[in-house]
């Protein structure tokens, strides 16, 4: 897909003497794409778990598209984003090959990661992509660690940690948050958490598994600045993003942004009732769908017409064919990879020399 592996440096996206952002047409209509690419890419890996061709566990993006669209296009080149399992959006919207995102979904040699990692352990160092983790909260103290080796080597880059609202029920975040608010005093600590409310962890709600459910609030205990954003729309959190990003990138000091989305799609593979919530819930959060709130917008606009978006469609469905054809006919890794990029040899495994 055509992703830029660092931010738009084109004018397309402006940033005003306010602070505030002007976003130009053509980029998002390209960002556009790239939401109906990884909305195409989620619809295919929950037809391959369907038909048995995925194993292990598997998490789709659907509805939160718009999150990770908008900040990673405040990404720069060198950057580093983490976030847990619910990853697949994130290479393709790095600039990862997508043929190779599918087969490590699908656990082929041909993967991101030599079909070793799987759905949940994505990953990609060249493009700053640094996982893909299923313990939930524990990518998040890695994170913040990774934004201190940052500012130790002298570099003005930063660190996205993306986290759950679940996971901010757990000690990794409360010591990782006061360990980044305090390196943060010196400086030392340019991480951009980024939470993901999405209304639920697994079958929980936000309400039933924290008191305060603020959650942005909850960063005021370690002295980090916050702000809400309306992860549904794409503009806004664009605009959040590169303000934010630049913020963190000069302060060298940690930032939360608690950003409100949906989680359309069942928790994982196997969340097959749903119980948790009502198909009436579910509809009214359809309703702002954020690719359909972007299309609404760019139809508005006169950016798209009707014959467009079945256009783009048609097309982000062609290069998905090809994308899962290439994960299926892949082969699975062979033996001797059990052997390597593990910390010991195989004599230690087998007593062979
Ligand atoms: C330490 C740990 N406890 C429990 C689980 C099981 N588990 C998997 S996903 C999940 C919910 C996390 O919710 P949230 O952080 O909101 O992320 P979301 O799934 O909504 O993206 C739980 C409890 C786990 N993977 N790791
Ligand atoms: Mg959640």
């Amino acid at each position: 897909m055509p992703a830029e592996n660092e931010s738009m440096g084109d004018g397309a996206v402006e940033t005003r003497e306010d602070g505030s952002v002007a976003v130009d047409g053509d980029h998002l209509l390209d960002l556009y794409k790239k939401m109906v690419l990884i909305r195409a890419f989620e619809e295919a890996t929950q037809r391959g778990f369907r038909q048995g061709k995925i194993g292990g566990y598997m998490h789709v993006y659907t509805g939160q598209e718009a999150v990770a669209t908008g900040f990673i296009d405040a990404y720069r080149e060198g950057d580093k984003v983490i976030t847990a399992y619910r990853d697949h959006a994130f290479p393709l919207l790095l600039g990862s090959d997508p043929k190779a995102a599918m087969a490590e979904i699908f656990g082929k040699g041909t993967g991101l990661a030599k079909g070793k990692g799987g759905s949940m352990h994505l990953f990609d160092v060249e493009r700053g992509f640094y996982g893909g983790w299923g313990i939930v909260g524990g990518h998040i103290p890695i994170g913040m660690g990774m934004a201190y080796a940052l500012r130790y080597k002298e570099t003005d880059q930063i660190v996205q940690l993306y986290l759950g609202d679940g996971a901010m029920n757990g000690g990794p975040f409360h010591e990782s948050a006061n360990q980044a608010g305090l390196w943060g005093r010196d400086k030392m600590n340019p991480t951009l958490f980024i939470v993901e409310n999405n209304q639920y962890g697994m079958g929980t709600s936000v309400g039933r598994s924290t008191a305060m459910t603020d959650l942005a609030r909850k960063f005021d205990a370690y002295g980090i600045e916050h702000e809400k954003v309306d992860g549904m729309d794409l503009e806004a959190v664009l605009e959040c993003a590169h303000r934010v990003a630049e913020q963190v990138r000069e302060t060298g000091k940690p930032y939360a942004v608690e950003a409100i989305t949906y989680r359309i799609a069942p928790h994982g593979a196997a969340d097959f009732f749903e119980k948790y919530r009502t198909k009436d819930e579910v509809q009214k959060w359809r309703q702002r769908d954020p690719i359909g709130m972007l299309e609404h917008k760019l139809l508005e606009r006169d950016v798209l017409d009707e014959d467009k978006i079945e256009e783009i469609r048609d097309e982000m469905k062609e290069t998905i064919d090809e994308v899962t054809t290439f994960a299926d006919e892949s082969e699975e890794p062979p033996l001797e990879e059990l052997y390597t990029d593990v910390y010991a040899g195989q004599d230690e495994y087998t007593g062979e020399e």
